[in-house]
Formats: C-alpha cells, sequence, structure tokens
C-alpha cells in the first residue's frame, strides 16, 4: 500500500470519527496498551517437545490438517514466533504450554519440570523484550488417558498431577520475577465423562481438594496470576465436564482467582460478551481465549465476527482492559500455520479498535433516555465507518505490512524457511 494513500485516507477517517466525537489518536494510544499473548501452540498442532515425543492425544482437543511446514524443534518454533510478532502491530507475548520445555532430548516427565527447563524461553522474551505466559500441560500423557486428571479417583495419578501443576506455578512465577511482568499461569483440564456420571458431586470435590493443595504456595501477583479454564464439553467428554463454569466461577470468586473465558467453550448460543460484565463484579481479573468455535470444533482462527466484536466491546465499556489479559487459543493445521496467528491476531486488535472507536457516551446517553431506535441507528452506523483506514494507519506507523501487503511476506516466509523444514 502507497504511504500517501494510507495517510490521506487516515485523515479523512479522523475527521469522520472527530465529528461523532471520537478521537482516533487517542483510541491507537489506548490500543498500543493491549498486549496480546500468542498461544505457542499453532506452530505445531499442539504438539511440544518432550521425549518421546508427546503427539496431542486425550483432552478432547484435536488438529486437523497438516499443512507442510510446521515447526520441529524450540529454535524452529521460535523463528516462527518472531515472523509472526514481525508482521503484527502493537504488541505481543508469548503464552507456553509445559509440554514446549527445553528437555535436552531427556525424558523429563511432567512431574519432574523446572524453570532450568524454560530458562532458555525467558532470555529469549527478555531478548526480545516481551512476556511469558504459562499453561500446564494435562493433556497427551499416558496419566491422562482415562480421561481424569487432577479430579481423578486414581490417587498416584491425581499427585502426579497435583505436582505438575505445582512445578508449573513455580515456573510461571519466576517467569513473572525475571521479565517483570506478571506470568498468566492458565490451569485447564480436560476432565469429564463421555457417558452420564452417577458420582458428579464426589469428582468435584476432588477437583476441589487438588486445587486447594496446588493453591496453597503464595507468590507475589507482580509475578503470578491463577486464571482458571472451564469447558463445556469435549470430544469424549459430551456427558458432564467435571471443570464447568459453575464450578470455576465459585471456585475463583471464593479464592481470588482469574477467570479464563475461552469463547470456543460455552453453547454455541450463549454470548460470551454478555458474560463479562457479571464476572469483572466479583472477580478482580479476567483472561481471555479469543478462538472461534465451529459447531463441535472450539478452535478455527478467529475472525472479526460479532462474537469477538461484542467481548472488545464489553470490555472497553465495562472501562476494565487494564483487568483482562487477551490472549489467543486456536489451532488449524490445515493452512499456513505463521498465516493463522496473523489473520486471528489482527482481527482481535480490529475488534478492539472498533470497540475504542464507539461514541459510547452518546450510545449511553441514547440509552437513558430510552431512545433505542438512535441507539440502534448509530451502531449500525459505526460498523461501516473507516476502521480499516485507521488500522492500516496504524500498522503504517508500526512498520509493519499494511492490509493485504502481509500476505505476500507470508508467501515469502513459506517458500524461504516453511518449504525446508521435513
Ligand atoms: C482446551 C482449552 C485449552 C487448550 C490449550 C492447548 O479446550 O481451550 O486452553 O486449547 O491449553
Ligand atoms: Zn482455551
Amino acid at each position: 500500500m502507497k504511504k500517501e494513500k494510507v495517510l490521506q485516507a487516515y485523515q479523512d477517517a479522523r475527521e469522520q470519527y472527530a465529528a461523532l466525537g471520537v478521537d482516533t489518536d487517542e483510541a491507537l494510544r489506548r490500543l498500543d496498551s493491549i498486549s496480546i499473548s500468542l498461544h505457542c501452540w499453532q506452530t505445531d498442532d499442539v504438539g511440544g517437545f518432550e521425549t518421546p515425543d508427546a503427539t496431542l492425544s486425550g483432552g478432547g482437543i484435536q488438529a486437523t490438517g497438516n499443512y507442510p511446514g510446521k515447526a520441529n524443534s524450540v529454535s524452529q518454533l521460535r523463528q516462527d514466533m518472531e515472523k509472526v510478532m514481525s508482521l503484527l502491530p502493537g504488541s505481543q507475548r508469548v503464552s507456553l504450554h509445559a509440554m514446549y520445555g527445553e528437555f535436552g532430548g531427556t525424558k523429563i516427565d511432567r512431574d519432574s519440570i523446572t524453570t532450568d527447563h524454560f530458562q532458555g524461553w525467558i532470555d529469549w522474551a527478555k531478548n526480545l523484550g516481551t512476556g511469558l505466559d504459562f499453561n500446564p500441560t494435562f493433556f497427551s500423557h499416558p496419566l491422562a488417558e482415562d480421561g481424569f486428571t487432577l479430579s481423578g479417583r486414581n490417587e498416584k495419578n491425581r499427585r502426579f498431577w497435583i505436582e505438575h501443576a505445582k512445578r508449573c506455578r513455580r515456573i510461571a512465577a519466576e517467569m513473572g520475577r525475571q521479565l517483570g511482568t506478571p506470568c498468566v499461569n492458565n490451569l485447564w483440564i480436560p476432565d469429564g465423562s463421555k457417558d452420564t456420571p452417577v458420582d458428579r458431586y464426589a469428582l468435584r470435590a476432588l477437583l476441589k481438594e487438588s486445587l486447594d493443595e496446588i493453591f496453597s504456595e503464595e507468590f507475589p501477583a507482580e509475578y503470578l496470576r491463577d486464571a482458571l479454564e472451564s469447558k463445556l464439553f469435549g470430544i469424549g467428554s459430551e456427558s458432564m465436564v467435571v471443570g464447568s463454569a459453575e464450578f470455576y466461577m465459585g471456585y475463583a470468586i471464593k479464592n481470588n482467582k482469574l477467570i479464563t473465558l475461552d469463547n470456543g467453550h460455552y453453547h454455541p448460543t450463549e454470548q460470551i460478551g454478555d458474560k463479562i460484565s457479571s464476572l469483572l463484579l466479583y472477580v478482580d481479573e479476567l483472561m481471555l481465549h479469543l478462538t472461534r468455535g465451529v459447531r463441535w470444533d472450539s478452535d478455527h482462527v478467529v475472525i472479526f465476527n460479532d462474537e469477538i466484536q461484542l467481548i472488545a466491546q464489553e470490555i472497553v465499556r465495562c472501562k476494565a482492559l487494564e483487568r483482562v489479559h487477551v490472549g489467543l487459543d486456536y489451532f488449524d493445521a490445515s493452512i499456513n500455520r505463521i498465516g493463522a496467528y496473523v489473520v486471528g491476531t489482527r482481527a482481535a486488535q480490529l475488534a478492539f479498535l472498533h470497540a475504542l472507536l464507539e461514541p459510547t457516551e452518546t450510545l449511553r446517553k441514547y440509552e437513558e433516555e430510552g431512545r433505542y431506535f438512535e441507539r440502534l441507528a448509530l451502531m449500525e452506523v459505526m460498523k461501516t465507518k473507516p476502521l480499516g483506514a485507521v488500522y492500516d494507519y496504524w500498522c503504517l506507523t508500526g512498520n509493519v505490512p499494511v492490509a493485504e501487503d502481509y500476505i505476500v511476506e507470508i508467501q515469502k516466509y513459506e517458500k524461504e524457511v516453511l518449504s525446508e523444514r521435513t
């Protein structure tokens, strides 16, 4: 895109928004403050670097497709993430899963991992000037094969997973300490049952007991934030998931934890954006796993759809940008994986920009006065304002490819780097 054209379009857009009382420069300043946590697992289809290879299994999550070029090593993963970040305006951080440690070719089981296995990641992040988030890995492991981890009745297995979770918190806190930005440690377990269980209470009581033990160790909030992620159902856990929305909501409110909202984890007619204002009244902070649910799958690439727009709008309208950690969670193995990141992150950024460019005060006034036609009309009008011109300008000033220009960059990377991989 020609620089002058982008600047010209921005000037015009700025005037159009200003006429409605919206300051585009201010919106971009606020957008700059949103750091998006990029989930490392889109690079390799949730594979990880354990020895022997922990191929994605259990947990009812599935990556489909076999597009060439997936990352096979820590260095390839880093190279890919760096490429992704070079194509994105604004700031990002990286979210790691415990299975992505540097294990030096030896078998280190999940109950034995330490910060040493992640020091290389911390150094890498420090070098890039970015932060890290973390996730214990409760799937793709023989001790998760029966479908239960922290809520399992097999006491030996449950202890193994408690130990894993405790170690992950220590690693995450160390990441936060060294990097000077709190690390969100997000806990998601696959536990659930395919068919109707009889004693749900016992399973949930066990999960509660496990969490109490895991969280008994205290860490400063500047280093570590603990988040809990629920799910409605998964493949193989259709009838009941132990860590349900109610379970974690109760736990988080009572124990001062964060709630992770993964918008692929609810009934398709539920509006995840609608949950934000309620949760913010009872928990200090939220974590987002932005994704796109499609029928049975919760993990398609994020696009600029109504659902993502409402989530961003609700956060902005609640004046809660500082209380929400924005992260992504999807894995599509059927398209260029670097492209998947850039499409999804840009869509999430667009949603926040769209929300920041809303004449919220005018809309609020209409609402208070019961002028619902005016509220509806203005919201519709805002949909076709030149949002893209403002986003393009942000890319230009951030020295990253504007609009469709990033497509060629990814094609080039595919040709030069990804296609060379075996
Ligand atoms: C699974 C959860 C979870 C995972 C990642 C890999 O349904 O969304 O967040 O996707 O931990
Ligand atoms: Zn998730």
